[in-house]
């Protein structure tokens, strides 16, 4: 029998160089696998609970000491476990934590042992991870949402909504619709340059230029997908992640850049009038976490027309996604494993979702990693869409570099793009 040897956390750096949890498993075989936990900026409310040190001398509160020393305490009933059994030892976790938002020792203490017990199995077994997680199942590219325009709280600007995102759709294979959106990301870059603009980059890789208002962003999108000689609406087109919950207060949603303040209703038609005017196909947290109203109206206004994302509103918990689906608020949801915190639990989100007709975009933080778990989630689960920010950036190229691998490695054109959004 193989079964698990030793398990502990370091504490590593993230992509804002922020502390993050690194856990380690280590089996009687001798293999040994790891995985890093990612953080977010714009988080939901009803997300897994960080733990961070709140010590102000080390990483100005940030440190993640006490995850790492919660990692070796839960590995101690770990050991001698069998790795292949992933629910029990997630149930485990969970059981040990006691509460329903890993409270006491950190969602990102759960989610580092989760996610490396899962990897330590599949390379014990000589299989991929995507294999190991979704079998012979496992055979979808999905469609990334590439962030290449980044506002709120991923960059110091003045757009409001947070991501811009390029949908390479009518493409045969993976690596030509990442060739051609690549291509756009640079005459993107071209046209900013030549319009006087920054082209620094946010958080997520993406440009933050200022910009005239949250619409500006869609044009030059439209005119960098022309430039690169493809069709906007055809070819490639566009999602947003407008993470309203941001601004969205009591008296409305504070659109700050542009200097108004707009209720859920007038929201609901500026969506509807972009949706018109560009081509648009996916809108993420449209409304406020806590706006089910609204959602509700959004959902009754766009939800045949487009995909309706639900991220901070569903935190990728299926008794919140199942609230949702009650009240038919969204069509689609946000995959975010550190919001709930095992990968049992996430896959369970996942089969509520898709057993509810719900899509599901698999997604990093804006707060990564080298570590490209996601990409073989996302294969795993058939997930058909990924979201992991821009080309550029390390911590963002390593899932779209780690999916290029996977795309020889099946040897297949089951590229997600051209079956979504199909009427
Ligand atoms: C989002 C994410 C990722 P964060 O809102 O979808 O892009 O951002 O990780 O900051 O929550
Ligand atoms: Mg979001």
């Amino acid at each position: 029998m193989i079964y698990i040897d030793d398990v502990y956390g370091i504490e590593v750096l993230d992509s804002r160089g922020n502390p993050t949890v690194k856990a380690t498993i280590v089996l009687s075989d001798g293999t040994k696998a790891s995985a890093i936990v990612p953080s977010g900026a714009s988080t939901g409310s009803k997300e897994a609970v960080e733990l961070r040190d709140k010590d102000p001398k080390r990483f100005k509160g940030k440190g993640v000491l006490k995850a790492c020393e919660n990692i070796s305490k839960i590995g101690d009933e770990l050991i001698g476990l069998e790795p292949f059994k992933q629910t029990q030892i997630d149930a485990l976790i969970r059981e040990i934590d006691g509460t329903d938002n890993y409270s006491q020792i950190g969602a990102n203490a759960a989610l580092g042992i989760s996610m490396a017990t899962a990897r330590a199995a599949a390379k014990s077994l000589g299989v991929p991870l995507y294999r190991y997680i979704g079998g012979i199942n496992a055979s979808t590219l999905p469609t990334p949402m590439f962030n290449v325009i980044n506002g709120g709280k991923h960059a110091d600007n003045n757009v409001d909504l947070q991501e811009y995102m390029l949908m390479p759709l009518n493409f045969d294979t993976f690596s030509d619709a990442l060739r051609a959106v690549t291509e756009c990301y640079h005459s993107l870059k071209e046209i900013l340059h030549k319009g006087g603009h920054s082209v620094s980059l946010g958080d997520e890789g993406g440009f933050a230029p200022n910009l005239k208002n949250n619409e500006e962003p869609i044009k030059v999108l439209v005119e960098a997908i022309k430039h690169a000689g493809y069709e906007a609406g055809k070819d490639i087109s566009i999602a947003l992640d407008a993470a309203s919950s941001e601004f969205y207060g009591t008296n409305g949603y504070n659109l700050k850049g542009e200097n108004r303040v707009l209720s859920s209703a007038q929201m609901v038609d500026y969506y509807a009038k972009l949706c018109e005017k560009y081509p648009i196909v996916s809108i993420e947290d449209g409304l406020g976490e806590d706006d089910w109203e609204g959602w509700e109206l959004l959902t009754k206004k766009l939800g045949d027309k487009i995909q309706l994302v639900g991220d901070d509103l569903f935190v990728t918990n299926a008794v919140i996604l199942a609230q949702g689906i009650q009240k038919s608020a969204a069509n689609s949801i946000l995959i975010k494993l550190n919001q709930i915190g095992t990968v049992t639990q996430t896959l369970e989100t996942i089969r509520l979702a898709h057993r509810s007709g719900y899509t599901c975009v698999v997604s990093h933080r804006s707060g990564e990693s080298e570590d490209a778990f996601i990409a073989d989630f996302a294969v795993a689960v058939n997930s058909g869409q990924i979201k992991t920010g821009a080309m550029a950036r390390g911590e963002r190229t390593a899932k779209y570099n780690r999916l290029l691998e996977i795309e020889r490695e099946i040897a297949s054109g089951l590229y997600s793009g051209k079956m979504l959004f199909k009427k």
